[in-house]
């Protein structure tokens, strides 16, 4: 009878630590992005540049608008910490395809010109088995193309 309240402290104690550490997971991965579209600037030789920040798990900007017929560079920095990263963007009629990996902390550019008019998703396909992959986590965008 004596050790009763001792137990349900200690109950108590565990089921506050289970929270606080679940409250603190699930703050820690709210992905942080804006989905503000980007109008890429045509640079004077006639090529629509941008930088694209990859970080698990988002791409910032991740809403692009780019003309179409002209090329476009896109230089892919991750500022991700031991997560390796890619970039794929493929259209359904198939004129687009580039699948881009970029490792954690590095700079890769991808050159390519759209020519289908459209709204073509991006992502990360990227995953640690059993866990969803990054495109589930939020790592996509999309590419307006005007
Ligand atoms: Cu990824």
């Amino acid at each position: 009878m004596q050790k009763t309240p001792l137990r349900w402290l200690s109950l108590l104690a565990t089921v506050w630590w289970l929270t606080s550490v679940v409250v603190t997971c699930a703050v820690a991965t709210e992905p942080l992005q804006s989905d503000a579209p980007t109008i890429i600037p045509m640079t004077a030789d006639g090529v629509q540049r941008a930088t694209i920040t990859l970080d698990s798990y988002s791409y910032n900007p991740n809403h692009l608008i780019v003309e179409a017929g002209k090329p476009v560079e896109l230089t892919l920095t991750s500022v991700a910490t031991m997560i390796p990263h890619n970039f794929i963007i493929k259209d359904p009629a198939g004129a687009l395809s580039i699948e881009q990996d970029v490792g954690a902390g590095k700079t890769v550019t991808i050159t390519f010109t759209p020519t289908q008019r459209g709204t073509i998703p991006f992502y990360c396909n990227k995953r640690l088995w059993p866990l969803p992959s990054h495109r589930d986590k939020g790592m996509e965008g999309k590419l307006e193309v005007r």
